[in-house]
């Protein structure tokens, strides 16, 4: 499936804030539906290195009315960026579908908010804040490390009441992560297929194709479909994305290949 990224913050780093208009990101989200989007993901706080927090109140005023708009006027399951259980609360009550949450419910009463919506969620791994998340990040094994992340954070959905089949997981590029250590955990993804859950994946536009490329923000197209290739190849179900008509693509042709029967 292709996740559509929705930004509504006013810092967020690719989109540079201009669909914070909600006419403009219902116009966003009327071509990603045009372009065969599986699910679109909406986020009121920003993630990116350095990022500072924001209220629970202005997330909701950012995110809620624009779930309610996008509700009323198309039939495509929403996603919700979020670690906050109020706001967790508000956008499920507005008709959110699923939450996507960077903390992996970290933060307090999430695991209970969840086990109480019985949504789907989406557990990523973040070391550190975003703050100071790009600051010398440091792994004894990059990959195993993650994995043992997850394996605590599924363990403790279940503890929570959280239906294992509502789980999805995260490696979490770029949250406090090298570039190499970004790099050994593409490398690996195949190795999160162990977690026996559906793998999320967002790589699109993210300053690791930058590093490798050395291009700015707005040329990262074509290496974020050559990662979006790679994930897709090692089993990832779900792309987060910038670029859903060209992802499509992507996706469809590395179905094709996949579903080769040797037998045959
Ligand atoms: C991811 C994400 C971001 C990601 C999941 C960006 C909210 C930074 N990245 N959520 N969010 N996975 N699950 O570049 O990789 O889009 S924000």
């Amino acid at each position: 499936m292709v996740m559509g990224i929705l930004n509504v913050t006013p810092d967020s780093f690719s989109d540079g804030g201009r669909f914070t208009d909600s006419a403009l990101a219902l116009a966003h989200v009327e071509q990603m539906v045009r372009d065969g989007v599986d699910i679109i993901d909406i986020g009121g706080e920003s993630t990116r290195p350095g990022a500072v927090p924001v209220s629970e109140t202005d997330e909701i005023e950012r995110v809620i009315p624009l779930v309610e708009a996008i509700r009323s006027r198309f039939d495509v399951p929403i996603s919700v960026d979020t670690s906050k259980p109020g706001v967790m609360r508000a956008a499920v009550a507005a008709g959110a579908d699923m939450l996507n949450d960077v903390r992996a419910l970290r933060d307090a009463d999430a695991l209970e908010t969840v086990a109480e919506l019985g949504v789907p969620v989406c557990l990523m791994h973040m070391q550190g804040e975003p703050r100071g998340m790009q600051q010398n990040p440091q792994y004894d094994d990059v990959t195993e490390d993650v994995l043992q992340f997850l394996r605590e954070r599924i363990n403790a959905c279940q503890i929570a009441g959280i239906a294992r089949d509502k789980l999805l997981v995260d490696p979490g590029f770029g949250f406090g992560k090298s570039l190499a250590q970004n790099l050994t955990l593409l490398k690996e993804l195949d190795r999160f297929k162990s977690l026996g859950l559906p793998v999320l994946v967002g790589i699109s536009r993210k300053s690791m194709i930058g590093a490798v490329l050395d291009q700015p923000v707005e040329e990262r197209l074509f290496g974020s479909l050559a990662a979006a290739s790679l994930a897709l190849w090692q089993g990832a179900s779900v792309i987060r994305v910038h670029d859903v008509a060209a992802t499509k693509d992507v996706l469809r042709f590395c179905q094709a290949v996949k579903a080769v029967d040797l037998n045959d």
